[in-house]
């Protein structure tokens, strides 16, 4: 019986438990869950080996297709890494900055749109949350307006893709089952294609991975910023990492829940950066940093590949 898992899209298989799509033979009849899914729906926990589809391959095959792409990406996480993978899809494109409801009080979402086409150059983009239908019907329009039959939703693993599935099921009564979600990384294995109604068609797909700084996340907690007003030669201890200030600055932190202060501390950095006055640090799968006045930091225990600078956005 070929068979397909409706939570994470994988071939069914009931040969070996250590591989993807696994479900007991005495199962296969009755679920259209892999044992993955059901453990991750049901416990939230994963215990089998995972298939991780690399970056380019999903690139590659998204590009062969003149559908329509949906490109989800969070507020938190938008910087130059994400936007490069943005750029390397072909074809009429949206860019959708997710999970709003985590920072709306933060930004207006004129002024944050606008302040993202300026320092990202993106012409087409929005800003959407799972828990507003409006966003989620507004999508939907988008798609009939435009007469895009065919559309594939990619973006960052994590970013909300197969929540935003769940909600288009829900809110358009579709007899469908619901895909998988969770807050682990990977969880849509395979594209799986969702038929909202005659002329519209979405298609969920495996998650981008990057190199990001690591930490669990809470999705359910509101982003807090923080303020501090560094003096010359501060340093700010944020998480398991140190920047060391060489000039008076205020900075606010916009980042995932993590322990910071700050001190006097020496130590041996390990590079240094010069930061234009109102100037964004941003970490992938942090968040960023906001820095008012132009001054030089000196980084320790941060790795350099997952930094980079920007204009402020706000
Ligand atoms: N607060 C908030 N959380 C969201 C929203 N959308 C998704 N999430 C949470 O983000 C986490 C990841 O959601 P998924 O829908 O599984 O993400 P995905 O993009 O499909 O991830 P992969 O399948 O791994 O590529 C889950 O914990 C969701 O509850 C949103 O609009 N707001
Ligand atoms: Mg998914």
């Amino acid at each position: 019986m070929i068979k397909y898992c409706s939570g994470c899209g994988v071939l069914l298989q009931t040969i070996d438990s250590s591989k993807e799509g696994y479900i007991p033979e005495e199962k296969i009849k009755d679920s259209n869950y892999c044992k993955r899914c059901f453990r991750l729906i049901n416990y939230n926990d994963t215990n089998t080996v995972d298939k991780t589809t690399s970056n380019n391959k999903i690139i590659d095959y998204v590009n062969k297709s003149d559908s329509f792409k949906i490109y989800l990406v969070d507020l938190l996480n938008i910087n130059d890494y994400t936007i490069d993978l943005y750029n390397k899809i072909k074809g009429e494109k949206i860019l959708l900055v997710s999970k709003y409801d985590l920072y709306k009080k933060l930004f207006n979402k004129n002024k944050l749109l606008y302040k993202l086409n300026k320092i990202y150059n993106l012409d087409n983009l929005d800003i959407i949350s799972i828990n507003n239908e409006k966003d989620i019907n507004k999508l939907v329009n988008y798609l009939k307006k435009n007469n895009i039959k065919k559309s594939y939703l990619i973006g960052l693993t994590n970013s909300g893709k197969s929540s935003l599935i769940n909600k288009i099921i829900e809110l358009n009564n579709l007899s469908l089952d619901k895909v998988t979600v969770s807050n682990k990384i990977n969880t849509t294995l395979d594209y799986i294609n969702i038929k909202v109604n005659n002329s519209i068609n979405i298609i969920d797909s495996p998650g981008f991975i990057l190199d990001e700084y690591k930490i669990n996340k809470n999705y359910k907690k509101l982003i807090k910023p923080i303020t501090y007003n560094m003096k010359k030669d501060e340093v700010l201890y944020l998480d398991k990492f140190y920047i060391k200030f060489d000039s008076p600055t205020s900075i606010t932190l916009y980042t995932y829940n993590v322990i910071s202060k700050k001190y006097y501390k020496d130590m041996d950095y390990e590079y240094n950066l010069s930061i234009d006055a109102n100037s964004d640090l941003c970490i992938m799968g942090l968040g960023f940093i906001n820095i008012k006045n132009k001054c030089n930091i000196s980084l320790h225990g941060l790795d350099k590949k997952i930094v980079s600078i920007r204009e402020s956005l706000l």
